[in-house]
């Protein structure tokens, strides 16, 4: 595999910030902090990470209401995004938008989505400017399993292949839509087969391999970097918390998690990195601790600045109410 030892530290860096955001961000919710719905993706760091280590800032990401990942792993500034989740006036959408609506034009974050399915068609909108521009960016999709039963999903994975677009979806097989398994929403195992209907490649791995991810991913993305198309990788993983928090996960078998919590991601990628001499434990206990800080630094910022304000409820929004001056 062809991977450097800095990016093997920087792909453990960007898990450990995920899981920390996370973390804090859950705890943060408990508390009363955090307004709206928080859906977290701990235990799925290897997919957005592994996937977003093959790109460049000018290349695209769409992602979903389960964003938080995607969006560190591109690069998204964790000030801006805990701001966001609080509701404040320095957040990513000045506050008003909240955890399920995150985006940096700046780092190709295309937004993530509280529409179920709305990425997909994003995703083929920007491979097809992509492909006016003549350009060699790419686009990741990521979305989860039961979004591929929306027509969504069929449209421009049809599209995408039928144009040649610089588009790789990247499922997130968790196996659940919300409390409904993969078993009962649809009649497949393996959302990878649903690539040969579209006559693209399609291969199914495990998410919570980060080298798998990062291999996968990077095989789609330099296809696509030469115009030879979209690629489907479906990855398999598991999301530990409930679908929000709050969601008591009482349809989950028993013992289910608890086999998921043996494929944790970050303690495969340590043993990694200890066995081919590319962190020591010392190394690895500074790298937490300087994640640690960077998320308390982003709860002090999203705590010390002021909520959005009322007026600013008109502010960056279209209507011809305000533009004619009948909403004030
Ligand atoms: C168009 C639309 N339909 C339904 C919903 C309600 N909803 C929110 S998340 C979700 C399930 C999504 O499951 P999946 O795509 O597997 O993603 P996961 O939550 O597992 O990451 C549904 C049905 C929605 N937000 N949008
Ligand atoms: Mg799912």
């Amino acid at each position: 595999m062809n991977i450097t030892n800095e990016q093997v530290k920087n792909m453990y860096q960007t898990m450990l910030k995920i899981r920390k955001f996370e973390t804090r961000a859950k705890d943060l919710f408990a508390e009363g902090k955090i307004p709206g719905f928080v859906h977290l993706y701990i235990g799925e760091e290897a997919t957005a990470t592994g996937a977003c280590a093959n790109l460049r800032d000018e290349d695209y990401i769409t992602s979903t209401h389960r964003g938080h990942g995607h969006i560190i792993a591109k690069g998204g500034d964790l000030k801006n995004m805990m701001a966001e989740l609080f509701g404040k006036e320095t957040g990513y959408c000045k506050g008003k938008g909240g955890s399920m609506h995150i985006a940096d034009a700046t780092k190709g974050i295309l937004g993530a989505n509280g529409i179920v399915g709305a990425g997909h068609n994003i995703a083929a909108g920007a491979g097809l400017a992509i492909q006016y521009k003549k350009t060699d960016q790419v686009c990741v999709c990521f979305f989860g399993d039961a979004s591929t039963n929306q027509s969504t999903f069929h449209e421009s994975m049809n599209l995408a292949s039928v144009w040649k677009l610089p588009v790789i979806f990247v499922c997130e097989n968790n196996g659940y839509g919300i409390s409904v398994s993969q078993a009962r929403h649809q009649a497949i195992t393996d959302v990878s087969v649903r690539a040969s209907a579209y006559n693209m490649p399609g291969v199914t791995i495990d998410g919570n391999d980060i080298f798998a991810v990062y291999e996968a991913v990077g095989e789609a993305v330099s296809r696509a970097r030469k115009g030879q198309g979209p690629t489907l990788v479906e990855c398999k993983t598991y999301r530990w918390r409930g679908h929000f928090e709050g969601d008591m996960t009482v349809y989950r078998p028993n013992g289910e998690l608890d086999a998921w919590l043996k494929k944790d991601p970050i303690p495969r990628i340590e043993k990694y990195m200890l066995e081919n001499n590319i962190m020591s434990e010392a190394e690895i206990a500074n790298e937490n601790a300087a994640v640690d800080n960077m998320i308390k630094d982003a709860e002090k910022f999203a705590e010390e600045s002021n909520v959005a304000s009322l007026e600013s409820a008109l502010v960056d929004i279209y209507s011809d109410m305000v533009e004619e001056g009948r909403v004030r």
